[in-house]
């Protein structure tokens, strides 16, 4: 048996002796995480990264526990398949929400690298991924961070991941309720300790991932559904803000669910307290042994879903101590039409918000750079990420948009205008970086939908989403075309031969009424050459209303 470490200030702390106990006989993970408190790893990247500096140890001898596992609650993710020695950082981007400044940082943290490792993602979770990162200069990012007032800290394995909310949030006609002060709100919460500096360690042990976020409007682009916590605004009968709350969305290789709806309304003041209720009891009775398992959804089905909220109520002080209603009605406008993101949007008579589309999300250190220098020039500053893997620049001048689309065509992969097909990919991190990939994802996302732009014209949008396993990051269920790496056979030289492949999912919906698509329509269509974008023209043609040019 692990001996537990369990400080007044570590995350093992707040389990109970029950909870220990499962944990004790629970996963691989679970071992580990009593053995050493995952908190350490918020200390230990300053001891691990001064002993390599002074040359007293090198990464190899730094344990695998702590290089594979533990440095993940500092947002290390050690890439040991693809590049040895060298982490991706996960960050913390409530809302999406970052400044010149701190873009300008991503850029020049991963300028030491080797051009082709050292890049930097948004994600799926409209999150920043740093590349390339040794140990060493992990240790100076973390304190450039927290001088911006931003962290890596609680964005990888068993803590609540990036709080998502409305990229549109404070800046749509159609908002019901601005995203941006909650998210910020269950961000500090989550992190920050009473005195303000980053890593709380009260919710830092949790049985598995969890994801939070919040719609402001009937847009979702949040993608409620697939989250552990979707929040979805919708004001009382009595006319007070506040979100019907959906529960227990996830998707993984195990199973894909859709959320499913609480019959409870939270109002605006009380969200932070729901989640705290929610995350108390995942954490002091989720599974800890069936890593498959131990997502909130398995605990809801243990409770059932009306028992389920009664508890939660409860740990939260009472229905009325809340201001807890039964849900509330939403009414569906109608003929309510998504907002786009991309391209010129008027915002108020002299502003217009921008959404500039970033190729699979991929950012160079030139191109953080000069998204920074754009956004002190027209956007005071702010800059917004989508879970689209896009950006916004919000509040331009009217005045200012010929002079922003000529600066903006002067940058690699940034576009100020995309194609129906190519605007609208969004792809995992697929081969390049990821262990669990199957296949490269990227690369394979960008070529495919530049021969697609040149095959057929689409009426309107078609979101592809690519994902490199069926762990789904890059949400293939949501596309209207999803690409999940699947084995595929070939004949070559008259034999048939294990390749590269994709399943093909087809009708995804997000927004107002959405719907994941389980089942692949297509399996083991091979990657490479013409075959796939072949089978994509067919389906674009058969259900998209595409024109062969
Ligand atoms: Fe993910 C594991 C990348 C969003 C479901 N995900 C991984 C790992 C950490 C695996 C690994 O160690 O290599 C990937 C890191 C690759 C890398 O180098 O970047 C990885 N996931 C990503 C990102 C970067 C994809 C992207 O290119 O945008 C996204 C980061 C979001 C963030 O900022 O935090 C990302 N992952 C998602 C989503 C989408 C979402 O959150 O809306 C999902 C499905 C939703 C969900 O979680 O329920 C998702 N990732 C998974 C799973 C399956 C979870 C499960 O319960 O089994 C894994 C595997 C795991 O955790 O064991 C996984
Ligand atoms: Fe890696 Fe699979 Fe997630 Fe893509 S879907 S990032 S390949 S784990």
């Amino acid at each position: 048996m692990n001996s537990v470490s369990k400080g007044s200030d570590m995350a093992n702390s707040y389990l109970s002796d029950e909870t220990i106990t499962r944990c004790e006989s629970g996963s691989k993970e679970e071992k580990v995480k009593l053995s050493k408190d995952v908190t350490s790893a918020w200390s230990d990247i300053d001891t691990f990264a001064a002993a390599i500096r002074s040359g007293k140890t090198s990464w190899e001898e730094i344990s695998p526990d702590d290089m594979d596992i533990r440095l993940k609650w500092a947002g290390l993710l050690h890439r040991r398949k693809r590049t040895p020695g060298k982490f991706m950082m996960r960050l913390k981007v409530p809302n999406g929400i970052v400044t010149s400044e701190q873009m300008r940082f991503y850029g020049e943290s991963v300028e030491g690298f080797e051009e082709d490792v050292g890049v930097v993602d948004i994600t799926t979770r409209q999150n920043i991924q740093l590349r390339g990162v040794t140990v060493e200069a992990a240790s100076t990012i973390i304190a450039g961070l927290h001088a911006l007032n931003q962290t890596s800290f609680h964005s990888a394995l068993d803590n609540v991941r990036n709080i998502v909310g409305s990229p549109l949030a404070g800046i749509s006609p159609t908002e019901i309720l601005n995203t941006i002060p909650l998210t910020t709100k269950i961000n500090d919460m989550l992190i920050r300790s009473p005195d303000g500096t980053f890593g709380n360690p009260r919710f830092a042990n949790l049985p598995r991932k969890f994801n939070i976020a919040l719609s402001g409007g009937d847009d979702d682009f949040s993608h409620c559904n697939i989250n552990d916590l979707g929040f979805h605004a919708c004001k009382s009968s009595e006319g007070e803000l506040g979100f019907n709350l959906d529960v227990g969305g996830y998707m993984s290789i195990k199973r894909v669910a859709e959320s499913v709806p609480l019959n409870l309304w939270v109002p605006e003041e009380s969200v932070v307290k729901i989640c705290e209720s929610v995350l108390t009891v995942f954490r002091d009775e989720g599974e800890r042994k069936n890593r498959q398992k131990a997502r909130l959804m398995w605990l809801i089905e243990e409770y059932g879903v009306e028992k389920f909220t009664e508890r939660i109520l409860e740990e939260a002080g009472g229905k009325e101590e809340g201001g807890f209603k039964d849900r509330q009605e939403h009414v569906i406008r109608e003929n309510y039409v998504r907002q786009e993101i991309l391209g010129v949007h008027a915002q108020d008579e002299e502003r217009s918000r921008v959404g500039l589309h970033i190729p699979t999300g991929r950012l160079t250190r030139y191109s953080c750079k000069a998204i920074a220098d754009l956004a002190d020039k027209y956007s005071d500053g702010e800059i917004r990420l989508t879970v689209c893997q896009n950006i916004i620049l919000p509040n331009v001048l009217n005045s200012d948009l010929i002079a922003l689309e000529a600066d903006v065509n002067l940058i690699d992969n940034v576009d100020f205008s995309a194609g129906l097909i190519e605007g609208n990919v969004v792809s995992c991190t697929g081969a390049q970086f990821c262990g669990l990939a199957m296949v490269e994802t990227k690369a394979n996302a960008r070529r495919v939908s530049a021969r697609l732009e040149e095959l057929v014209t689409v009426p309107k949008a078609v979101r592809m989403h690519w994902t490199g396993c069926p762990n789904s990051c890059g949400q293939a269920q949501c596309g209207d075309i999803g690409l999940m790496g699947a084995p595929a056979r070939k004949e070559i030289d008259g034999k048939k031969v294990a390749v590269p492949g994709v399943n093909i999912f087809v009708g995804g919906k997000i927004g107002e009424n959405p719907f994941l698509q389980l089942e692949p329509r297509i399996k083991g269509v091979p990657l490479d050459g013409e075959e796939v974008v072949d089978v994509l023209a067919e389906i674009l043609v058969k259900d998209f209303g595409a024109v062969r040019r």
